[in-house]
């Protein structure tokens, strides 16, 4: 139809069996998230049934082939990244992250992509190392605490739009709620107006320097005065 917008494309990318599959099948409500999948040769497309202007496309796994320092030739088994098709990247990793992450992430970046987004997946997997590793003082927060410190030092350098960490076979805990909050909300970029966003942060940075000048003078004046 004419005029009418294509949606958000959000291109799922991580190494074999990382849990892309599970993640947007969990994503979408699909009950069979749980169920073991064969790996794809191309993208598969799933409408996110809870904003229907969102698509996520599952990629197939990527591999140290795919990872080259030419932007411009971007792909993932010789299928292109392409930033008109897909706007958004969600970058998925699991308990073991590897420089492979690093450097598709590296490159992932220089592909202008609208939001670049982290998910570490299978932090129940950690959970359960911990807690076989140290049986008395072992804290499933504390783990997961550590989880997402872990992942934000690890990834620090190449500052992606959002980290999130959770367990796609345990959606109620974690943060997978603040991801599919978060996706829904078309990760946080309105096509309609893209720097929306940015510029109600700019505002409110400005009104936040104006109070703290606000009180600075008072306290000043104040102090002056005794
Ligand atoms: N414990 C645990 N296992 C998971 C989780 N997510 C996925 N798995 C398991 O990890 C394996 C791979 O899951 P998939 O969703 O097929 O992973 P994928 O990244 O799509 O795999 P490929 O497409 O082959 O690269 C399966 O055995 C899943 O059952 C998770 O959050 N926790
Ligand atoms: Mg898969």
């Amino acid at each position: 139809m004419a005029g009418e917008v294509p949606p958000v494309g959000i291109v799922v990318l991580g190494r074999k069996h990382v849990g892309k599959t599970s993640l947007i099948k969990a994503l979408c409500g699909l009950k069979q998230h749980l169920e073991c999948a064969s790996s794809s040769v191309e993208p598969v497309l799933y409408p996110y049934p809870k904003n229907k202007a969102i698509v996520f496309w599952d990629f197939p796994p990527f591999g140290s082939d795919d990872v080259s320092n030419d932007a411009s030739t971007a792909s993932v088994q010789g299928i292109k990244l392409d930033t008109e098709l897909y706007e958004c990247a969600l970058l998925v990793c699991d308990d073991e992250l590897a420089e492979l992450d690093k450097s598709m992430l590296e490159q992932v970046l220089k592909l202008k992509f609208k939001r670049v987004v982290i998910v570490r997946n299978k932090v129940n997997a950690s959970i359960e190392f911990d807690r076989t590793r140290c049986l008395e003082n072992h804290s499933p927060d504390h783990v997961f605490s550590q989880c997402i410190y872990g992942t934000e030092e690890y990834f620090e350098a190449y500052k992606p739009d959002k980290i999130f960490v959770l367990d796609t076979f345990d959606t109620d805990k974690f943060q997978f709620n603040d991801l599919d909050i978060y996706l829904q909300s078309g990760a946080g970029y309105n096509r309609a107006n893209p720097d929306r966003s940015l510029r109600v942060s700019k505002a409110f940075l400005h009104l936040l320097q104006r109070q703290f000048r606000f009180i600075y003078k008072y306290i000043y004046t104040k102090s002056t005065f005794v």
